[in-house]
C-alpha cells in the first residue's frame, strides 16, 4: 500500500544541467560512495561508539546485511522508514542500509515523543521504524505500541537492544551478509531521505533531499572546514539533526575517509572523555553547550590539545563568547549559520577575527543565490537587515506533500523564505538578526508557537494562549506561555505537564506560564497572532528589563 515515491517538485532542468555542468551534481549516491571507501581504505576505523568500533569495511557490510534483511522483511525501494535513533554506530548502519537498497529515511530527534512521531509518520506514510529500546532513561516501546495503534500503516518495527514482541535489530542482518546486494539501488537525483523542518510555522514539515545535492554540501562542508583521513569528528549533537549529520557532521566526515566518535551525550563530562581518548579534532555545537563546554575546560583532567576546530550553530553565537574558544579550548571558532532546507553559511578557517567571530559566515556554493528583501518585498540597501531568501543547489524547491507551506515558504521563481532576518557586510557575510517568523530558538532546536497553542487551547481550563519567545542568557531564547484562563486559573505546573502528557518533546515544553486576564485591546479586532505576538513578548521583556 501507499508505495509511491513522493512527488517533489525538482528544479528546473536547466538548472540541473548547470549543476551538473559545474560539476556540483556528480550523479554519486550514498550507497555507492560508502562502497567504494571501504574498498579505498577497509581497515581504516570509520566509526566508534559505546563498546563499538567499526572499519570502513565493516560499517558497508553491516549496512549490506541490514539492507537485505530490510528487503526480505518486504520493504521496497521508495518505502519511507522512521529513524528514531540515538548516538549510536547502528545509526550510521540503518541509514546507508537504508540508502543501500533505495528505501529513504525520516529522521527524528531522540527527543521527539508520540505527538511528533505520529505527525512524521502520517505525513511521510512511513512503513517502518527504527529505534532503540530505551535511551536517556525514556523507554521508547510503549511509545511504538501508541504508534503502531494510531498509524497501523507502520508495520514493520525494528529496535535495538530489548525489542520485546518487536523485532530486534540484530535479528535483521542475521540472516545474510548482503554481499550480492549492488552497492546502490539508486541514482543521483533521487530523493535519498526526509530531514524534519525547524517548524516555523505550525507543524514540523518534510525535507525531501536528493543524493546529488546532499552529497554536494558534504564535499564541499568537508573540504571548507578542512576535513582529511586523519580527522577525527566528534557527534556530540544528536547526529539526526542537519547540523551534526552533514556540515561536514559525521557524514562530510565518512566522506573525507575521517574517523567518527558518537558520544552519547553532548555534555562535557561524556564529551570530553571521548576527545581525549580518540583524539578527536573537530566537533559541533550550539551556543549553550559551548557556554558549559568553556566553563568545564578550566578544570577538566583531560587532555582537550587535539581540537583543532569548534563548529557553532544552530542559533546565534554571541560575540564575546566566540572571541573566548582559542584561549580556553585551545582550538578556532567556525560559526555555522544553516538551515535543513537547504543553505547553510560557513566563517573559513583562518577568516580574521572581525568575520570569525563577528559574523555567521557566507555561503558554501558560488551557485547559491541570496536575497534581502524588506517587508515590501524590494531588496534592502546594502549592509541593510532584511529578510533573507535563497536557491540554490542544494537548497529545497518545495516540502514533501505540502502545498499551503509551499505557498507560504516559496516565491514563485522557486525561492525559500528562510524567515530569517539578515544583514550582509561588503565581504559578502551575513550577520543574523533575528527572525521574522512566530518560532521560538531554544538553544538551537526550534519550535513553533502555533504548535504549542494549539495544545495548550485544548486544555478545559484555557479560554485563549499566546507563546512568544523571550531572550534568555543561556538558552538565547526561552519561551513564555501567555495564558487567558477560562474558569478557575490552572496552575503553570499543570499546564506544563499538559503538553508533556500529549506527548510532545520536552524541549517544546513552555519555559515561562504567565496569566493575564485579556491581550491587547486590539485582540478584540482581531489582529494577527503575530502582532499580538510581538505586542506580549515586548511587555515582557520591558517588564524583565525593569525588575
Ligand atoms: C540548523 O537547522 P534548522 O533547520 O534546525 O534551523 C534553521 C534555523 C535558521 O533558519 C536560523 O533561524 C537558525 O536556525 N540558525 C541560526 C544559526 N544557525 C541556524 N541563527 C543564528 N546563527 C546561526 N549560526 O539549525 C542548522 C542546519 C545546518 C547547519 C547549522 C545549523
Amino acid at each position: 500500500m501507499m508505495n509511491t515515491i513522493p512527488a517533489i517538485q525538482v528544479w528546473p532542468p536547466e538548472l540541473a544541467e548547470r549543476y551538473r555542468a559545474a560539476g556540483y551534481w556528480r550523479n554519486e549516491t550514498f550507497g555507492a560512495w560508502l562502497r567504494e571507501r571501504a574498498q579505498q581504505h577497509p581497515d581504516r576505523v570509520a566509526v566508534v561508539g559505546g563498546d563499538q568500533r567499526w572499519t570502513y569495511a565493516e560499517l558497508d557490510q553491516h549496512a549490506s546485511a541490514l539492507a537485505a534483511g530490510l528487503l526480505r522483511a518486504g520493504l521496497v525501494k521508495g518505502d519511507r522508514v522512521l529513524v528514531h535513533l540515538p548516538n549510536i554506530p547502528e545509526f550510521i548502519s540503518v541509514i546507508f542500509a537504508l540508502f543501500r537498497v533505495g528505501l529513504l529515511p525520516v529522521y527524528a530527534l531522540p527527543a521527539h515523543r508520540i505527538a511528533e512521531i505520529e505527525h512524521f509518520a502520517k505525513g511521510a506514510q512511513a512503513r517502518a521504524y527504527v529505534g532503540v529500546d530505551q535511551h536517556a532513561g525514556f523507554d521508547y516501546r510503549p511509545l511504538v505500541r501508541e504508534l503502531q495503534s494510531r498509524r497501523p500503516w507502520v508495520e514493520h518495527v525494528f529496535l535495538v537492544g530489548d525489542a520485546q514482541e518487536f523485532t530486534p535489530l540484530e535479528q535483521l542482518a542475521g540472516h545474510s551478509t548482503g554481499a550480492d546486494l549492488p552497492a546502490s539501488a539508486c541514482q543521483g537525483s533521487d530523493v535519498a531521505f526526509m530531514q524534519i523542518s525547524g517548524g516555523s510555522t505550525g507543524l514540523s514539515k518534510l525535507i525531501p533531499r536528493t543524493h546529488d545535492d546532499y552529497i554536494y554540501t558534504l564535499r564541499e562542508s568537508a573540504r571548507i572546514c578542512g576535513l582529511g583521513p586523519d580527522s577525527v569528528f566528534l557527534g556530540a549533537l544528536p547526529i539526526a539533526h542537519n547540523f551534526p549529520m552533514s556540515s561536514p557532521g559525521f557524514l562530510g566526515a565518512l566522506y573525507a575517509g575521517a574517523r567518527v566518535v558518537l558520544s552519547p551525550s553532548p555534555s562535557p563530562d561524556a564529551a570530553f572523555k571521548l576527545i581525549e581518548r580518540e583524539g578527536v579534532t573537530v566537533t559541533s555545537l550550539v551556543p549553550p553547550l559551548l557556554l558549559q563546554w568553556l566553563e568545564d575546560a578550566a578544570r577538566t583532567p583531560h587532555t582537550l590539545n587535539t581540537l583543532q576546530v569548534i563548529q557553532v550553530g544552530g542559533a546565534r553565537l554571541a560575540d564575546e563568547v566566540a572571541q573566548r574558544v582559542r584561549p580556553v579550548l585551545g582550538a578556532e571558532v567556525q560559526q555555522v549559520f544553516g538551515m535543513a532546507e537547504g543553505l547553510v553559511n560557513y566563517t573559513r578557517l583562518g577568516d580574521p577575527d572581525e568575520l570569525a567571530l563577528h559574523t555567521q559566515g557566507r555561503p558554501i556554493s558560488p551557485a547559491d543565490e541570496i536575497l534581502i528583501l524588506d517587508d515590501a518585498g524590494l531588496p534592502v540597501p546594502e549592509g541593510e537587515p532584511g529578510h533573507l531568501l535563497t536557491r540554490g543547489p542544494y537548497t529545497i524547491r518545495a516540502y514533501h506533500d505540502n502545498p499551503s507551506a509551499n505557498a507560504r515558504s516559496f516565491t514563485e521563481d522557486g525561492y525559500y523564505r528562510t524567515g530569517d532576518v539578515v544583514r550582509m557586510t561588503p565581504e559578502g557575510y551575513l550577520i543574523v538578526q533575528g527572525r521574522a517568523g512566530d518560532h521560538i530558538n531554544r538553544a538551537g532546536e526550534k519550535i513553533s508557537a502555533e504548535e504549542i497553542e494549539d495544545h495548550l487551547l485544548a486544555h478545559p481550563g484555557v479560554f485563549d494562549a499566546a507563546v512568544v519567545s523571550v531572550p534568555d542568557d543561556y538558552l538565547g531564547e526561552r519561551s513564555c506561555a501567555f495564558i487567558i484562563p477560562k474558569g478557575p486559573t490552572p496552575r503553570a505546573i499543570e499546564l506544563k505537564r499538559w503538553i508533556r502528557e500529549r506527548g510532545l518533546a520536552e524541549f517544546k515544553v513552555p519555559d515561562q506560564v504567565v496569566f493575564v486576564d485579556r491581550f491587547a485591546e486590539t485582540a478584540a479586532l482581531k489582529i494577527s497572532r503575530k502582532a499580538l505576538r510581538a505586542e506580549l513578548r515586548a511587555r515582557l521583556i520591558t517588564k524583565q528589563a525593569e525588575s
